[in-house]
């Protein structure tokens, strides 16, 4: 079901106080930092992590002929995928294992204001870079998600060894609860913060306002002119500061394309010809990324960032 799964004790963590353009976020900061805030019954966390790296269409990225999405992107929404999954690890549980009734939960995949990369350091270890991503023994590359319970921590433990650690996946590479990451690569690499084509990381902020993420996902309105003529072929998601991160590097798992349609039931290409993208109609659009992250971008903005490429690229 999940190619990461882990346990922790609900816990706090210090988050800084934040000015950014999301104002959901800055508004819930103080949530994220302790999630008894919203759920005063909660006592574990249940993490899991599903996996998306690979090399479709790899050799062609970088092709002026086509623009590209980010991996994350390929497949469906993450945050429709996992919930669904966790919704079935629940009845699972239940039908399966003798527990103290009623157990409350609350189900999260960015749904929640939870504070997700810490949970996930918190339960199976890893590290979160420079890049601002939480690294895995399989690299950043990886959705997470999880269940805030009321299940004590002892008895989740025993649950883990006897049910949980039975979900991951077969193929998944790594079987332990915890990663061994001791210390951080970043202090002799910063390879992201070189990479990144619109200068958003400066540690230690990630400058949200300029992150092509942010942008192409998130941001109401066209993208700035200025900030379009960094972001090359890119039309949605962005990883460059991972696709150069040693972690990601180190950890060298990247799935086919038949385990990514296993894991998130539909696969689309990575790279866009620009002649099929300058065709694309409303109706197209939300036909060739239905049920993908790529339609959060609303095929006005879609047309922009085509329009600007198609031009810029004439241009050089
Ligand atoms: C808001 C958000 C975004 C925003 C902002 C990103 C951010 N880092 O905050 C935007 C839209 C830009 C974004 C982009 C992306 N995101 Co996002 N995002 C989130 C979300 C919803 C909340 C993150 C959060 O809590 N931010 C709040 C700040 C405080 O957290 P932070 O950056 O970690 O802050 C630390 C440091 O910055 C530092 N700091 C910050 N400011 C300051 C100031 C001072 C003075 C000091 C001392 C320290 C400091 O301290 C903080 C605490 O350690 C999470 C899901 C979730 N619910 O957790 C997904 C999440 C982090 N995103 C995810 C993904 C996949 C992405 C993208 C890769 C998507 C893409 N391909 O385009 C990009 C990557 C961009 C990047 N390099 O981070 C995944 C990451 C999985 C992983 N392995 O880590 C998550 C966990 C979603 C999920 N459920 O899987 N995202
Ligand atoms: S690219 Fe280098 S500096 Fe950036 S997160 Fe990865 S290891 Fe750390
Ligand atoms: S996702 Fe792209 S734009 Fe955002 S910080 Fe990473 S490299 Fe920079």
């Amino acid at each position: 079901m999940f190619d990461l799964i882990g346990i922790a004790k609900v816990s706090t963590f210090r988050l800084p106080k934040i000015k950014t353009p999301l104002k959901w976020l800055n508004n819930t900061i103080r949530l994220r930092e302790d999630v008894k805030r919203l759920f005063p019954w909660a006592k574990s966390a249940i993490i899991v992590g599903l996996a998306y790296d690979n090399d479709i269409d790899a050799a062609l990225i970088y092709h002026p002929d086509y623009m590209s999405i980010s991996k994350y992107a390929m497949v469906r929404e993450y945050h429709k995928i996992i919930p669904k999954r966790l919704k079935k690890l629940i009845t699972m549980l239940s039908e399966n294992v003798k527990l103290e009734n009623p157990v409350r939960h609350k189900i999260h995949a960015d749904i929640f204001p939870i504070y997700e990369k810490g949970y996930a350091q918190k339960a199976l270890g890893g590290i979160t870079g420079l890049n601002h991503l939480w690294h895995s023994p399989l690299g950043s590359f990886v959705l997470l998600g999880g269940i805030i319970t009321s299940i004590k921590y002892s008895k989740l433990r025993k649950l883990y060894s006897s049910f949980l650690s039975k979900l991951i996946y077969p193929d998944s590479p790594f079987k332990h609860p915890r990663c061994a990451y001791q210390h951080t690569l970043c202090a002799s690499c910063k390879m992201c913060i070189a990479a990144c084509p619109t200068n958003a990381l400066k540690p230690p902020l990630l400058k949200i306002h300029r992150c092509i993420g942010y942008l192409t996902a998130e941001h109401k309105g066209k993208i700035p002119k200025a900030l379009q003529a960094k972001m090359k072929n890119i039309l949605f998601g962005c990883d460059i500061c991972q696709d150069v991160c040693l972690y990601n590097k180190l950890a060298s798992y990247k799935l086919t394309k038949r385990q990514l349609v296993e894991r998130f039931g539909k696969v689309i290409p990575r790279i866009w010809h620009i002649s099929v993208l300058k065709r694309m109609s409303v109706t197209g659009f939300y036909k060739a990324f239905a049920g993908t992250p790529v339609i959060r971008m609303r095929y006005y903005k879609f047309k922009d960032r085509v329009n600007f490429y198609v031009k810029q690229r004439t241009r050089d």
